[in-house]
């Protein structure tokens, strides 16, 4: 562990800051290896009086200070790793500090870096700190201007956020531009991108009619792969328009690409910076689910520019406030886009395979987290993904009507400002005049809750009694939440049946937009219902209307009744899953007691009549017909036998081929077309179930013969990988060959290259592990391009669960040298890879001993930096 314990933050030890700065001035002299930075900035004192100033800054070569424009001598400050403090400075006055920092050699990628010979920047959460001295908390705003100097031969482009007030050129080939931002903003906003780089236009007419100027900065190779963002960011401008009534506010919006990129982008003001993963495409390079990714990250980062630039985090521990709220809005951008129903399936799945581990493991957190070590890693599907359902339970218990006159008044009252979660909260209460209070119990409380549903009729009045009890998992006394419970009730033959609420219920039930509502606010309530001629089936949870687990015990033939007859598609859906995961509980019993496997006659019928159901969305059916994700299967289990799992699973798809290989195959001629790609939902869907069917087809008696047409056919880059992917677990030569031919045809695309690299890492082959270690030498992998890094590592610790998990342990082994590698060269990255060990305690016998001596051995490293160190640490605990 690293020598000097890591610091934690705690929300409670907040303090508003003690100074104000009116303005900075930003001067950058770019060179590769000594960027010389001069950061002009006047500043006044807000509060005590006497406390010194004291600035972050990490990693900087401090060259000069000067108070009022007279230098200070070392002796009139003090300079540690983190901080540069001044004991003594007056009420008001200009501070300039000169540093000089080394881009070329960042291989973190926060502060400013190179990527590509180009020069970027990444400051969210605390990498302003390592461009310059300053407050690098997101509740200190001030207007930013920033001149760039630079050669011309390479850097073409002289970029920052605002808009673009001065260029000129200047002796020695040089030239610089200056930078102008209207708006106050935190520099955790902050960018800076200078290079050769090539650019696309367009422009967008806002409903009020001013112009904006629409630019999308890349590699001059990838002009041609820009078309699909530029339209997705002009959609998203016009749905934030239409659907929040949010206007842009700069003259200018522009997008810059770059291959090196910790995350997917970033929203800083007017200039985002994105990994290209998020915004190159064409139908040859890219999938389906690149597309969608595209728009939708397009969208988020749009949005951000009200929700959480506008209006921002008074402290990182309100993160959600931002991204919660932000995610939720994309959710709803790729739903009206798209179709409602998948795109809701979709974030269930994400939540449940990648959310819910979390907030069972030891890094479980609230979407409020109390404290951090390295903020950084605070990024989680927690704080974004169940902050964004949380936002949604607002929006299902105001309705689109309400929430949008809650978010009204947010704008109202917080424009400009740096605010909190319970300033949103009481926003959409006022706005309502209804008492949220009860919400807050959402933030500050970890762990998925459970939510169990018992019904009892009474036949004789027709009365329907519900009795629901809500828990967190290891929390005897927790504060009741607030669960909005959209359900409906069926007859035998899946028609709707009335919900009359009893004098009891009435002020707990509701009619809303989205269906009957019914309103949890205690641990343990009951809810009446009369009027009731038969005893109804219980559809539950509609639209997954909160993020819990649901206990209720429906009877297969219930399921069955829901999955081909239920209003709602996420009920359908989950009904059949349901049904999936009973028959994969079941066989992991069987498996362990040494019995042979079964293959569920209602999973049979439910799944027959999903495939070949009439008029039902093809998308629809394939999400269907697939199989619950490995990691939400894992987790329905107390203890994890991996080996049993598997061959439950294995089981499942190999009886699924055999026993519909015909209608798989005429569900998948059915949906094959010649049309060339299109970015279009029918399109898609359809896709979707022919390569769920050809992923079907590849555990049956003839694995190969579709798979290989269709890898030849070359259509577009989801067929093809689609097809790749059915052929990935098989140890035949057509596999070898189809890689081969794919290698040698987009060995010069690094985003395609990334793919081939990730099918590899998460081949269920028995040469997997083998594979691996051959993929970490060769010549195209780099471990100074984080997307290289997760397409390798990141797969193999997350996705491949056969070998990651291979009963030698040498899996584990494996990551755990990489992490140590991979931190020396870049601590962010490297603090992903390692969560894949942080539920190690669940695991069954020798593969938990395992996994702990490998977190041991990560442990034992006297240099780890604090991002491992904290995720490390926590998972020992
Ligand atoms: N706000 C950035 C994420 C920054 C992550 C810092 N480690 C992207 C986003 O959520 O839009
Ligand atoms: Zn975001």
């Amino acid at each position: 562990m690293t020598q000097n314990l890591p610091k934690t933050h705690y929300l409670t030890d907040y303090q508003p800051p003690a100074f104000e700065v009116e303005s900075l001035f930003l001067t950058f002299e770019l060179l590769p290896n000594g960027t010389r930075v001069t950061n002009r900035m006047q500043v006044h004192r807000v509060k005590d009086l006497s406390a010194p100033l004291v600035l972050d800054g990490e990693g900087l070569e401090l060259i000069q200070v000067d108070l009022d424009g007279v230098a200070l001598m070392p002796t009139q400050y003090d300079v540690t790793d983190t901080q540069l403090i001044l004991p003594d400075v007056p009420e008001r006055f200009e501070l300039e500090i000169v540093t000089e920092i080394d881009p070329e050699n960042n291989t973190r990628l926060e502060g400013l870096y190179r990527t590509s010979g180009n020069y970027c920047t990444q400051c969210e959460a605390e990498g302003f700190r390592r461009i310059t001295y300053y407050f690098d908390r997101p509740d200190v705003l001030t207007y930013f201007t920033t001149k760039i100097i630079a050669d011309k031969q390479d850097n073409k482009v002289l970029l920052s956020n605002g808009n673009l007030v001065e260029v000129g050129d200047l002796p020695n080939d040089r030239h610089y531009a200056i930078w102008k931002d209207p708006y106050k903003k935190p520099c955790y906003l902050f960018a800076l991108v200078a290079g050769n780089l090539e650019e696309v236009e367009d422009t967008f007419i806002t409903r009020d009619q001013r112009q904006i100027d629409l630019r999308i900065y890349v590699e001059p190779k990838n002009l041609d792969k820009c078309e699909h963002a530029m339209e997705s960011l002009k959609r998203s401008m016009k749905w934030d328009e239409e659907r929040f009534g949010l206007v842009y506010d700069l003259d200018i919006y522009m997008i810059v690409a770059v291959d090196d990129f910790n995350m997917g982008a970033m929203e800083n003001k007017g200039l985002n910076v994105f990994n290209s993963k998020y915004v190159l495409a064409k139908p040859e390079t890219a999938t389906d689910a690149d597309y969608e990714g595209i728009e939708s990250v397009i969208g988020h980062e749009y949005f951000h520019n009200w929700t959480g630039n506008r209006v921002t985090c008074r402290d990182w521990f309100q993160l959600t406030l931002k991204e919660g709220l932000t995610v939720f809005r994309d959710q709803e951008f790729t739903s009206d886009m798209l179709s409602p129903a998948v795109k809701r399936i979709e974030d269930v799945k994400r939540l449940r395979n990648n959310q819910f581990p979390e907030d069972a493991g030891p890094m479980s957190h609230p979407i409020q987290p109390q404290s951090y070590i390295e903020m950084n890693n605070f990024y989680t599907m927690t704080v974004y993904e169940k902050g964004a359902e949380v936002v949604r339970l607002y929006h299902t218990l105001l309705g689109e009507a309400g929430f949008q006159k809650g978010m009204q008044l947010y704008f109202d009252r917080f424009d400009g400002q740096a605010v909190t979660v319970e300033d949103f909260r009481n926003a959409m209460a006022d706005a309502n005049e209804i008492d949220l209070a009860q919400m807050h119990n959402w933030y500050t409380q970890a762990g998925t809750p459970t939510l169990k549903v018992e019904k009892h009729f009474d036949a004789a009045t027709g009365t329907l009694t519900l009795h629901c009890e809500q828990s967190l998992k290891g929390q005897s006394a927790h504060a009741p939440l607030l669960i909005p419970v959209l359900f409906g009730f069926l007859n035998d033959d899946g028609r709707a049946l009335p919900v009359r609420p009893g004098e009891n219920s009435r002020n707990k039930v509701f009619e809303t937009e989205k269906g009957h509502l019914l309103k949890l606010t205690t641990l343990s309530e009951t809810f009446e219902f009369t009027g009731l001629s038969q005893e109804p089936h219980l559809s539950l949870l509609r639209h997954f209307s909160a993020p819990v687990n649901l206990e209720y015990a429906a009877s297969d033939e219930e399921l069955m009744m829901l999955a081909s007859h239920d209003a709602d598609s996420f009920v359908r859906w989950e009904s059949i899953q349901t049904l999936a995961l009973k028959n994969i509980e079941d066989n992991v019993a069987r498996f362990q007691a040494g019995n042979g496997m079964v293959f569920s006659e209602h999973y049979q019928q439910a799944f027959q009549a999903v495939l070949e159901a009439k008029g039902l969305d093809p998308a629809l059916k394939a999400l269907a017909i697939g199989l619950p994700d490995l990691p939400y299967v894992f987790e329905q289990f107390e203890t994890i036998d991996v080996d049993a799992v598997l061959q439950a699973v294995e089981y499942q798809k190999a009886q699924i081929a055999q026993t519909f290989s015909g209608a798989l195959d005429k569900a998948y001629l059915a949906h094959c077309s010649k049309k060339a790609y299109c970015y279009d939902k029918h399109d898609m869907a359809a896709r979707m179930l022919k390569n769920q069917c050809l992923a079907y087809l590849a555990y049956g008696a003839e694995p190969v013969v579709r798979a290989v047409a269709q890898y030849e056919q070359q259509q577009n880059m989801t067929d093809v990988l689609a097809a790749l992917n059915a052929l990935n677990h098989l140890a035949v030569s057509e596999r070898e060959a189809c890689l081969s031919d794919f290698y040698e045809r987009w060995q010069q695309d690094t985003l395609v290259m990334d793919k081939w690299f990730s099918l590899q890492a998460r081949s269920e082959s028995e040469q997997a592990l083998q594979d691996v270690r051959g993929l970490l030498e060769h010549p195209d992998f780099n471990y100074r391009n984080p997307n290289r890094v997760r397409s390798v590592l990141g797969v193999f610790g997350r996705l491949n669960m056969k070998a990651f998990h291979d009963a030698s342990g040498e899996g584990y082994a494996l990551l755990a040298e990489e992490v140590l590698k991979m931190d020396k060269i870049n601590p962010q990255v490297a603090a992903r890879l390692v969560t894949a060990f942080t539920s190690w305690k669940r695991f069954k016998g020798h593969r938990q001993d395992k996994m702990q001596s490998a977190l041991q051995h990560i442990a034992a490293d006297k240099a780890l930096s604090k991002d491992v160190y904290e995720i490390v640490s926590k998972s020992l605990e």
